[in-house]
């Protein structure tokens, strides 16, 4: 493997003089024949089944991930994502996305609205454009110039929650009515595969748009070194490029769970050691070793592997 947590930061020490010391020197043996999945929530135990029937049946990383997404997009029990997903302030049900393959091609949509699976028109913006990201209603539009169907997403439950809520308009925070899903996977040749989608942070301003879409901040994969994935405030998952960090740490020699601990460590620090808020990440490395940490409370995260699908669940850091 890689350089250790203490030859980092000494070879930090001595500054930008030997970058490739410590960019770039990943040596971290690939996983084979073990594939895994590993998921956001408890939403993540179906997404992982359909994910890894999807690997059964011959399909790639890329084709997991986007089958284990489709799950929670299509429940609308879900409330956090697709369809049934709570809608924003003014009861539109917004939705955002991403997709990243091995070999680091990335597509992506925010802010779309009227299509159940963002996460499949990620994946188009990503295989049949020149883009990467596509938003609101240029996305709209791009999905169903390829096949889509529009259809109304806020259900009856979503609309009275909304109504319920919009007498007081009590600012909800985002780990009240979040559980983004995100899915990692590693097929059997070892190869990373990563996809996340969302309908944000419930009664959110309308036209914002949180990491899950965001390349680097919801979802980061880099088949030499690892995948890591996004849940809960977005906007400081954002400003700390939270997936890209875990990801980098595992490169400089971090265990999975360090990394995820030490990317939520740079946030914690910023808000004085107590945020009043919720973040966790999960990450694979190449070796197939998964970590994962939250701040505060706890998070569950769905792991199947060797034919056992499973939630655990974390403490947090705080
Ligand atoms: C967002 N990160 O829109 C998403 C929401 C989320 O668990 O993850 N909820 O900020």
């Amino acid at each position: 493997m890689g350089l250790k947590r203490r030859d980092f930061i000494k070879t930090s020490a001595i500054g930008l003089a030997a970058p490739s010391a410590v960019f770039g020197e990943a040596k971290i043996k690939t996983n084979k024949n073990d594939p895994l999945i590993l998921s956001t929530w408890s939403h993540g135990l179906p997404a992982n089944d359909a994910a890894m029937n999807t690997l059964k049946n011959g399909g790639m990383g890329l084709d997991a991930v986007e089958a284990g997404a489709k799950i929670p997009e299509a429940d609308p029990k879900s409330t956090s994502v697709g369809f049934g997903g709570l809608p924003d302030e003014k009861g539109n049900v917004t939705l955002d996305a991403c997709i990243m393959d091995s070999t680091g091609n990335a597509g992506s949509v925010a802010f779309i609205q009227n299509i159940k699976h963002p996460v499949s028109v990620a994946r188009k913006v990503m295989e049949d454009t020149k883009h990467v990201m596509l938003v609101g209603e240029g996305a709209r539009q791009f999905a169903v110039s390829q096949g889509f169907e529009e259809m109304n997403l806020l259900t009856d439950e979503s609309k009275v929650a909304w109504e319920k809520w919009k007498k007081k308009r009590r600012e909800m925070t985002p780990h009240e009515t979040h559980d983004t899903i995100s899915v990692l996977a590693q097929d059997k040749n070892g190869d990373l595969a990563g996809a996340c989608t969302t309908s944000g942070w419930a009664y959110k301003m309308h036209g914002r748009v949180g990491d899950s879409p965001i390349i680097g901040a919801g979802l980061f994969v880099d088949n030499e070194v690892g995948c890591a994935a996004a849940t809960g405030l977005g906007e400081e998952v954002i400003k700390s490029a939270g997936s890209f960090l875990v990801v980098e740490l595992m490169r400089q020699g971090y265990d999975p769970t360090a990394a995820c601990e030490e990317a939520l460590n740079r946030v914690i620090k910023k808000h004085n050691g107590n945020p009043d808020f919720q973040i966790a990440y999960i990450a694979i490395r190449k070796d197939g070793k998964i970590g994962s940490a939250c701040i505060k409370w706890s998070f569950e995260y769905a792991l199947a592997q060797g034919g056992v699908n499973k939630l655990h669940n974390i403490k947090g850091m705080i």
